[in-house]
């Protein structure tokens, strides 16, 4: 299997904790993507060229989700899916994280046009984090957000950890302290911390700017 990914794309992410957690490193071949430009090898296998792309079995398996799906399929790790079909409580839940992860990797993506960027798209998308990190706040509090490693649980871990690396919001371990908590909690996994962002030259001396 190849698996391709960007260090920092949060959606990549999920896919790389996955393939960690499953225990399945071994078999998965990841490959850097070399995202928005022509020479991307991800357009080898698909038209879309966006991470992650799994390919494997004569397959190109895009969107986190259903790279997690296949993964969990492959490896026989089904609690790394999350909620089944008819579990709408858990439905909800991941929707609102999704939302919260796109609004984090559109403020990045937005922040990097430099002179080109909208501030007030950029407010648009701090003020949709402010409420939803209300909100997750909240269901950490009720003891609702899921273990780890379950689809929607890496989903939020990497998009808090994406929102601290670009200093979104600088103080939301002190207004969000359950949140916090279970985020701490998460972020000592091994697999967490082998996949972190970073801005500068990564493990595999690749040099990143803040691209996703
Ligand atoms: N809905 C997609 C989003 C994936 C995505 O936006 N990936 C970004 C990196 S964070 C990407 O590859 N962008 C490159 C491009 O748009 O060409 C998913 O869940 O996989």
């Amino acid at each position: 299997m190849k698996l391709f990914y960007t260090t920092n794309s949060p959606y990549a992410r999920i896919a790389r904790v996955a393939v960690i957690e499953a225990g399945i490193a071994r078999s998965v071949e990841q490959i850097p993507a070399l995202n928005r430009r022509d020479d991307n090898p991800v357009l080898d296998f698909s038209p879309v060229g966006r991470v992650p792309t799994l390919v494997a079995d004569g397959m190109v398996i895009t969107e986190t989700r259903h790279v997690v799906e296949f993964i969990a399929a492959v490896s026989g790790c089904e609690s790394l899916l999350g909620p089944r079909a008819d579990n709408w409580t858990a439905i909800e839940q991941e929707g609102q994280i999704l939302g919260f992860l796109d609004a984090v990797a559109f403020r990045v993506r937005e922040d990097r046009r430099g002179e080109l960027k909208s501030n007030e798209l950029i407010d648009v998308e701090a003020k949709r984090c402010d409420r939803c990190l209300k909100y997750l706040d909240t269901e950490a509090s009720g003891g609702k957000l899921s273990a780890f490693p379950v689809f929607r649980s890496v989903a939020l871990a990497s998009a808090l950890d994406l929102m601290e690396l670009h200093c979104f919001s600088p103080l939301w371990k002190t207004r969000f302290e359950a949140l916090a908590a279970w985020f701490s909690e998460i972020s000592s996994r091994v697999s967490m911390q082998e996949t972190r962002p970073v801005l500068g030259m990564d493990k595999d001396r690749v040099i990143n700017d803040n691209r996703i």
